[in-house]
């Protein structure tokens, strides 16, 4: 791609026409020299040259060191208050909000022209203790109370809340976690999210967990099934927050981004929120080098933010998890990091760069839009309908199929589709799966002539060839 710099220097001589050759000699010399684009030195900048940001996670009280401050004001412009802005903090006693401290993170944040991530508005954990006492419809409206009550306070001032964090179970259910909140409804999720984008129509909506990053856990599957089914019914959401604490135990997966890419094709932005990685040396630094390689692949994938500024801010200080050392220097993971942002090719569109001092004004991005009709440039095919399966994402050990459905002259009311031998998935969408037969789901078995819909399923082992299945 043609530097804008040497564009514009290619331009200006242009333009004057009878420039001396020997300066249009200089001027080519300089354009070919020129870097495809200027190095950011900081992780601010450098995640800026492809429209994302680069943030961290602040601890008022740590404000007055100066270290501290000065690497935080000179790399990061997306803020997360690490504890000011939970339910504990910011309503002690009920319905008696505090926000000196949140609002201490805020002011410094706006003053240094940063915007900053809310974290977080309902979870089951750091839960004021009058709260953690609460069971049934006082709790849920108890929850409301408080969801409204902080995003209100904080209207237009925040870049993403993470309105619900940590909600689903650890291990092989991929369903909820239980907890007070779970267990006065399990709509409990969409009233939060429903609650605050009317409390504060322009934040971005997003849902936090950890343990999500490996595609193929069953808690990250539980988490997109979820998304999906609001993305479906218009319950508010904009984003996912993949927390991202890794270290040996929790390694940074081999499938990440098709993780990133999974959430994003669901319509929604995928933010990195709590990045950590134990380790230390060259083997960190391929880590967080990694990381942010898969986020930079994926458009909606808008920006990072690490857990803490040095490895002594960090909640587990012990793996040495941060991008700067005890004293401030900066490390080998640090540089990975900074390389690897200033290696992105600037695929975002200059409105997706947050502009740090803007208090926004758009309409939210995410009002539910009605599915389209299925339309169609070609001629129906011939018969009821046509199926044609695709791998559209594969990792060792797995992949994820998508089957597109084309329907007739005659339009479906109601498909039943074949998978091919050697497939099976007990993971399916948008359809209802019994052996290797396909039927449609309650909403989408009607289709027009020449209309298309599609399911997808993953399948644990090697992918099948792309393949025309039989269809009826
Ligand atoms: O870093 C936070 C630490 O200071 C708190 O003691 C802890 C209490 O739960 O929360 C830490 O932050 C957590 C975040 O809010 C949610 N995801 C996991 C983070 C690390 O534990």
């Amino acid at each position: 791609m043609t530097p804008p710099t040497t564009r514009r220097r290619g331009r200006g001589l242009g333009a004057r026409g009878a420039a001396g050759l020997a300066v249009l000699t200089l001027a080519a010399t300089i354009a070919a020299t020129l870097p495809a684009q200027a190095a950011g030195s900081t992780l601010q900048a450098a995640a800026a040259q492809s429209g994302r940001y680069f943030g961290t996670a602040i601890a008022a009280y740590k404000l007055s060191d100066s270290t501290y401050s000065s690497i935080a004001n000179r790399e990061f412009n997306m803020i997360t208050a690490e504890n000011e802005m939970k339910m504990d903090a910011t309503e002690p006693n009920q319905g008696q909000f505090n926000f000196s401290q949140g609002d201490q993170i805020l002011n410094w944040a706006r003053q240094n022209g940063k915007q900053v991530r809310g974290h977080a508005l309902a979870w089951y954990s750091q839960q004021p203790s009058w709260m953690q006492r609460m069971e049934g419809s006082s709790l849920r409206q108890a929850m409301i109370n408080h969801v409204n009550g902080v995003a209100s306070y904080y209207k237009g001032k925040i870049y993403a809340w993470d309105v619900v964090n940590e909600a689903f179970a650890d291990g092989s259910s991929g369903g909820r976690r239980d907890s007070n909140l779970e267990r006065t409804g399990s709509d409990w999720i969409e009233v939060a999210f429903r609650t605050a984008r009317t409390a504060d129509p322009n934040a971005k909506l997003c849902y936090n967990d950890y343990n999500i990053d490996d595609w193929s856990h069953a808690k990250t599957q539980g988490v997109y099934r979820m998304v999906r089914d609001f993305k479906s019914r218009g319950v508010p959401i904009d984003c996912v927050g993949l927390q991202s604490h890794f270290n040996a135990q929790s390694p940074v997966p081999s499938n990440y981004q098709t993780t990133i890419s999974s959430f994003a094709a669901l319509g929604v932005d995928v933010q990195i929120t709590e990045l950590d990685i134990e380790g230390s040396g060259s083997q960190q630094a391929d880590n967080y080098r990694r990381v942010v390689q898969a986020c930079l692949a994926v458009d909606r994938c808008t920006g990072i933010t690490v857990w803490g500024v040095r490895d002594s801010d960090s909640w587990r200080s012990y793996g040495t998890p941060l991008l700067f050392d005890n004293s401030g220097n900066k490390k080998q993971a640090y540089t990975a990091t900074l390389d690897a942002l200033n290696s992105a090719q600037p695929t975002q569109s200059p409105t997706a760069t947050p502009t740090p001092t803007q208090t926004p004004t758009e309409e939210p991005t995410s009002t539910p839009t009605p599915t389209p009709t299925p339309t169609s440039t070609t001629p129906p095919p011939p018969g009821s309908c046509t199926a044609a399966l695709t791998v559209v994402n594969s990792w060792p050990g797995g992949y994820q199929a998508e089957v597109k459905i084309t329907a007739g002259s005659s339009g479906l009311n109601g498909w039943r589709v074949t998978l091919p031998s050697g497939v099976s998935t007990n993971n399916l969408w948008n359809g209802v799966v019994s052996g290797s037969t396909v039927t449609n789901a309650p909403y989408n078995g009607s289709v027009a002539p020449g209309g298309s819909t599609t399911f997808g399923f993953l399948g644990n082992s090697t992918p099948p060839a792309a393949a025309t299945l039989s269809c009826s």
